[in-house]
């Protein structure tokens, strides 16, 4: 067979949409602080030689992780870097300003103009810059083990990530402690003395496969909720309250399914993709409407991608009560009145106890663990009643 003869085919092959533009040979510099050195990893290897091994023969992957390292430091850093051979630069940077946000020394703002002018001069030396949100603060993290910072600088990324058109690394979001509770066992280093929380091996490896998968060009990163109006925090919204919600899949040349993306108030579409302003990168998510609010609003976004087979996403954002408003017993889907659609969500989950995945508080109005005849008896005294 001559050589011509099998390179057709696989030009043919290459061509076809999606097709997955493979990372042999590339060339990487690993920038960051102490989670792009290693710290933590058992095995001394840190994400930049695993993704190495992950990427194969004629690739290069060199780490230039600098521990203790913040953003500000980290961009007079860069210049020296940037003479080295390589062809994409991985930037992972802002745990440590993370900790002097939350001190009250730093602003999100700077950090962000930080890694702004760190994207600028990646693509001055005519290499191309990679962005990645950072990991999550363990719990036992001594400033934001709450997250409270980090995941709001993870959002922010994701826009500057938008804005300069750079492909994007959600580490943040596969690392997400609110989806996965076992994962800082799982894939943490255990040391209560880290003041942070580093990965493990199998944290690194994690990291290194994600950044794998983004030079290989295959997506398996479903789409991810941005920073949201009117976010996690408040427990109770008005209701003049508008709901915006920014949904991102950042994978090159197919992102969004918009049909499939929307926001859900009370388990009522109230918005898709499809309807709503943005792209197969972004979208916004926009609802306001006094009247269909309800007396409690649960707030959850549906969404998946193109890839085939797509990556979905399913998450409640957000639980709010209403100002001035309050739920009565049996209203079970909090539009403020007790009916016969209440009576048959609850005669669907009638009978079942706390152990049941289909069992919620929502149904069980006496909050004994069981929904059953005594909480049926407070659901018919109700019936009829309107708390509007
Ligand atoms: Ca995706
Ligand atoms: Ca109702
Ligand atoms: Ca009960």
């Amino acid at each position: 067979m001559t050589s011509r003869s099998w390179l057709a085919p696989a030009i043919a092959l290459a061509l076809l949409a999606g097709a997955p533009r493979p990372a042999a040979g590339v060339k990487v510099l690993a920038f960051g602080d102490s989670i792009t050195y290693g710290i933590g990893d058992e095995e001394g290897l840190g994400y930049p030689k695993r993704l190495k091994k992950m990427l194969g023969k004629g690739s290069s992957v060199f780490n230039q992780g600098e521990p203790a390292e913040d953003t500000g430091l980290g961009l007079t850093r860069l210049r020296s870097v940037l003479g080295e051979d390589g062809d994409v630069v991985l930037l992972m940077e802002g745990t440590n300003d993370v900790t002097l946000i939350a001190e009250g020394s730093l602003s999100v703002e700077t950090t962000l103009a930080n890694i702004d002018a760190m994207i600028s001069r990646v693509r001055d030396a005519d290499k191309e810059p990679v962005l990645s949100s950072i990991i999550p603060r363990a719990p036992e993290a001594r400033r934001d083990r709450t997250n409270e910072i980090t995941s709001f600088l993870a959002g922010d990324l994701r826009e500057l990530a938008i804005e300069r058109n750079v492909r994007f690394a959600d580490i943040y979001d596969i690392f997400d402690p609110v989806l996965v509770p076992t994962f800082f066992d799982e894939y943490y280093h255990q040391n209560p003395d880290d003041p942070i929380g580093h990965p493990n091996g199998a944290g690194y490896d994690r990291i290194a496969s994600v950044f794998a998968d983004l030079l290989n060009e295959v997506d398996s990163a479903p789409p991810v909720v941005g920073n949201f109006e009117p976010g996690p925090l408040p427990n109770t919204v008005p209701t003049g309250i508008k709901f915006e919600v920014p949904v991102y899949d950042f994978k090159s040349g197919s992102g969004l399914d918009l049909a499939e993306t929307k926001l859900l108030l009370n388990g009522a579409v109230i918005a898709t993709g499809a309807e709503s302003e943005g792209d197969a990168k972004k979208v916004n998510l926009v609802h306001q409407d006094k009247k269909a609010i309800g007396c409690r609003v649960v707030l959850r976004v549906l969404a998946q991608d193109s890839a085939v087979p797509p990556n979905s996403l399913d998450r409640t954002i957000g639980i709010y009560d209403v100002t001035g408003r309050t739920v009565t017993p049996g209203d079970v889907n909090f539009d403020c009145r007790v009916d016969g659609a209440d009576l048959v969500s609850f005669a669907l989950r009638f009978g079942i106890d706390s152990s049941d995945p289909r069992y919620l508080l929502t149904w069980d109005f006496n909050r004994d663990g069981m929904i059953d005849e005594t909480d049926l008896a407070t659901l018919s005294s109700n019936f009829g009643k309107s708390s509007l």
